[in-house]
Formats: structure tokens, C-alpha cells, sequence
């Protein structure tokens, strides 16, 4: 068996420090690597002199890490990354920003990875690159002469062919994914939208079975959903401090039903169209007023970006705005926690809860929304309510799908969904959790190195297209 090699921005394998791993990359890697005799590559998280890659192993995963200078991880990482393709493939041109200097500490970046990393691939490795952090790395690493399997998966949406214009070089960016021998998307839909790109911007032409071709170079690309690490967040959603987490939260509703909404805070996540959608259900509802309590855990991230302090302001008022207007001496409608969770934890709040409310404007797959379905009582789950511009929608067909847009159709949603019969609730439940634990982590994994695999390995390495 091939040994499975893994590059991404940041390597979250767990730490002695950070023994359980948090994000959705994070989660679903670990799992995968622990499986496979892998190696986990990428940035230390650490501002620094660039020195050696350190290598560590704890609890059965590999990493090696580096170091990167402050002014790499400003234009690369906040930069180019966080500011320019991370709302720009997010549908939010408003938000993006195009800078020179972004896209120059991009490149200097990837190329430095493709220096470093390239005298530890073995013959044999398959490769494997995640994320809108690392696209031009493929072609990097083929100008380190590595011919081995190259794969990369994008963990977000691909945007549409004419939003895509918007960015200077996004030819360049687009070209670079053919130095791969394999394109992974989480839905037809973002492979849909790649191949538009490659037949009205490249002229390039698609075949039934995957194959994409430009110029004269095929790869291969799939719509492959991820998944969650089933087993385990089940077995987690029966653990002592699950449990423990499930009957003092419900202890602390005074018989009113828990909604739960988690998401790290992202502006993608749709956040203050969900808060204002509850308070649209709240204003409307009177009666429903003792009946419901809101969770919103929601952990701070990319805090050194504008736009993210900008969400987290907007979400401090909006929350003390509704919790203002609705709150007597005995109930507060909105917990609002910025904090993550232990897993556990985690997944005894599901649990509690009667809603999952996961309402991202746009969101390439969407995890927390699978983690909910594992969590439930077999005999008495939740209702899940669900964007529709979730990558998830796809495959949890059972949710109430709604446009977050609309705070009258979240309203309408919450309303639904307190008043759907068990029967209709284990009807909706069962189809979404037996595809959570059919096509989980370790499915996703298989099925893309297996296809990996399969590809032909590049006879050159100069790649025209
Ligand atoms: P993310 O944008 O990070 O991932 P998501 O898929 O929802 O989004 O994963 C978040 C993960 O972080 C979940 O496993 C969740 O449990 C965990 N998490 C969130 N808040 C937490 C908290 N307060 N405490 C503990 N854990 C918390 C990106 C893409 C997604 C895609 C994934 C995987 O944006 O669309 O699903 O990668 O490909």
C-alpha cells in the first residue's frame, strides 16, 4: 500500500496541547491519516525565520511543520487566502480584496512548500493537496520534478465562471489545478461550475467518465462528498460527558426545546441572517416564546481580518438587540457562547436540542450538519433545519432546506419544525443518518485516493496547457 501524503495550510492533527481536533479539515483528516501510514505537511501556525520542517508524531498521525515570516502569512495567509479567494469563491465580491502584493505571497509560499517537502516524497506516495490555500502547489511540486500522483481536493465551493472573472489571474489559478492528476469537489454542483470554467474560458472538453481536458492534458475531477467520522461522533454522542452535557442543558431549559446553531464565526456561515430570522419567529410568535431557548456557539476565527471583526461586532449587538427585546426576569431567548467545545460536549448539546439550525449562505459541504444528524435519539430526533446552499443539502434530503436569506422562511421553518410529529421526524432522520454513516470520513478518503490511484502517473514533467 502507497503511503498517503497530506499538504495543507495548517497541519490540526491533535497535540499533546490540543489532544481532540477542531474544524472541519481538521476533523476529518485525523481520521483518514490514522487509517493510512501518512505524513501531514503544512504551516506550523507560527510566525518566524523559515528553518527546518519539524517533524512530530502523536497519537498515530505524522506532521511536519514550518515556520512562516510575518510578511508571508499578512499576504498569503490573511492575505491572498482570507481576503481575496476565501469570499470571493464564498459568492461575496463585496468583501474581496485585490492586492499585487496578496497574490505574490501566495505564490512565494506555495513554491517554498513545494521546496521543502519535495525531498521527503518517496517514489510510491500518493499526494494529496487540500484547499484554496494550495492550488498552484501541484504545479510547484512538478517543478521540483515529482511525477508521482498528485491529488487535491477544494474543501469550498468553486464560484460560478463569471464571478471568477473578477480576480486578475484567475487563468493562472485555474491552469495550475491541471498539474494534478485529480480535481475533487464536494458536490456536482461546484463540479458543475469548474467545468463551465474549463469549456468557456479554456476551451476544454469534458467526458462522460470525469475526464476534463485542456490543451493536451486530461485529469481527472469528481464531485466526492466528505463526511464526518460517524462511529465515532456516535459513540461519542453516547459518552459520559455527552450524557452529563445532555441533561444539564436540559435541566437549564425549564421544558423549553433547544435550537442549536455551531459554526466557527465566519461571515459565510450566515450568522446574523440566522439571528435575525429567530428574532423574526420570536417577534411573530408570542405564544412560541414559552416554548423555545437558542444556542449559538460560535468560536472566533481569522480575528486578524476586518471583515471578521466586523461579523463578531455586528453579532455582539444583534444578540444583546434580541436578548434586549425578548428576555424576561426568567429566560434569556439567545445563548450566545464564543467558545469551542470539547467533542463530547459537543455532541450532548446536539443531542439536547430538538433543531439544528445550519444556515450558511453558502458553504462547500458543511459538517456540523451531519454531526447533528449522528447525534440523535434513534427514537426521538430532531429536526434538522438546513440552507440550501449548503453542499450538505445534497445528500440530507430530509432536512427542511430553506433560503437563509429569508427570515420569514427561517421563521416558518422553526414553527414547522416544533410542531412535526415523531412519526415525520424519524421519517426525515432515518434516509439522513444512514447516508452520515454510509458515506462517512473514511468513505470519502477511500473512494478519492482510490480514484487517485487509479489516474496514470504523468510521463513529464513540464505541463503545457
Ligand atoms: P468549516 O468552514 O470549518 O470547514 P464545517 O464543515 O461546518 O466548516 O466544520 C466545522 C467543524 O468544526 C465541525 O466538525 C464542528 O464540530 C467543529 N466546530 C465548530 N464550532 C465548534 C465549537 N464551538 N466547538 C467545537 N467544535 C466546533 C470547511 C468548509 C466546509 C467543509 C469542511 C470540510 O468550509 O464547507 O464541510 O471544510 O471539507
Amino acid at each position: 500500500m502507497s503511503r498517503l501524503i497530506v499538504i495543507s495550510n495548517r497541519v490540526s492533527a491533535p497535540t499533546p496541547q490540543q489532544p481532540s481536533a477542531q474544524g472541519g479539515l481538521a476533523v476529518a483528516l485525523t481520521a483518514a491519516l490514522r487509517e493510512a501510514d501518512g505524513i501531514w505537511f503544512g504551516w506550523s501556525g507560527e510566525t518566524g525565520e523559515t528553518g527546518e520542517l519539524k517533524f512530530e508524531t502523536f497519537d498515530g498521525v505524522t506532521s511536519a511543520t514550518i515556520d512562516l515570516p510575518e510578511q508571508d502569512v499578512e499576504e498569503y495567509y490573511d492575505g491572498y487566502a482570507n481576503r481575496t479567494l476565501w469570499p470571493l469563491f464564498h459568492y461575496r465580491l463585496g468583501l474581496t480584496e485585490f492586492e499585487r502584493d496578496f497574490q505574490g505571497g501566495y505564490e512565494r509560499v506555495n513554491r517554498l512548500f513545494a521546496e521543502v517537502i519535495s525531498p521527503h516524497i518517496e517514489p510510491d506516495d500518493l499526494i494529496w493537496v487540500h484547499d484554496y490555500h494550495m492550488i498552484p502547489l501541484g504545479w510547484l511540486l512538478r517543478q521540483q520534478g515529482i511525477t508521482n500522483r498528485l491529488g487535491f481536493f477544494l474543501h469550498i465551493p468553486w464560484p460560478p465562471t463569471d464571478l471568477l472573472h473578477a480576480l486578475p489571474e484567475h487563468r493562472r489559478l485555474v491552469e495550475a489545478l491541471f498539474a494534478y492528476d485529480l480535481v475533487g469537489f464536494h458536490t456536482r454542483e461546484w463540479l458543475e461550475t469548474f467545468h463551465d470554467y474549463v469549456v468557456r474560458e479554456m476551451g476544454g472538453t469534458i467526458e462522460d467518465d470525469d475526464r476534463v481536458t485542456v490543451g493536451g492534458r486530461t485529469i481527472r475531477a469528481i464531485a466526492c462528498p466528505i463526511g464526518i467520522d460517524a462511529r465515532e461522533f456516535i459513540a461519542s454522542a453516547q459518552s459520559n460527558e455527552a450524557v452529563t452535557t445532555q441533561n444539564r442543558v436540559v435541566e437549564s431549559l425549564s421544558g423549553r426545546r433547544l435550537i442549536v446553531g455551531v459554526d466557527r464565526l465566519d461571515y459565510s456561515k450566515g450568522l446574523e441572517e440566522r439571528f435575525n430570522g429567530y428574532l423574526r419567529f420570536l417577534d411573530t410568535r408570542p405564544d412560541a416564546h414559552a416554548q423555545v431557548t437558542m444556542l449559538q456557539i460560535a468560536p472566533p476565527s481569522r480575528a486578524s481580518v476586518q471583515s471578521y471583526q466586523d461579523i463578531r461586532a455586528t453579532l455582539d449587538a444583534l444578540s444583546g438587540r434580541i436578548n434586549g427585546a425578548h428576555a424576561e426576569i426568567d429566560w434569556v431567548p439567545l445563548r450566545y457562547v464564543n467558545r469551542g467545545l470539547p467533542r463530547g460536549v459537543l455532541a450532548g448539546v446536539y443531542r439536547a436540542a430538538k433543531i439544528g439550525l445550519v444556515t450558511p449562505l453558502r458553504d462547500g459541504m458543511n459538517l456540523v450538519a451531519k454531526e447533528f444528524v449522528a447525534a440523535q435519539d434513534p427514537e426521538d430526533p430532531g429536526v434538522l433545519i438546513l440552507s440550501r446552499f449548503a453542499g450538505a443539502a445534497a445528500q440530507l434530503t430530509g432536512a427542511l432546506l430553506i433560503n437563509p436569506y429569508s427570515p420569514d422562511e427561517m421563521a416558518d421553518a422553526i414553527e414547522h419544525a416544533l410542531n412535526m410529529p415523531r412519526d415525520e421526524r424519524i421519517a426525515r432522520w432515518r434516509p439522513m443518518f444512514d447516508n452520515v454513516v454510509d458515506e462517512d470520513v473514511i468513505w470519502w478518503r477511500k473512494r478519492f485516493t482510490e480514484v487517485l490511484a487509479s489516474t496514470e502517473r504523468v510521463a513529464e514533467v513540464a505541463l503545457e496547457v
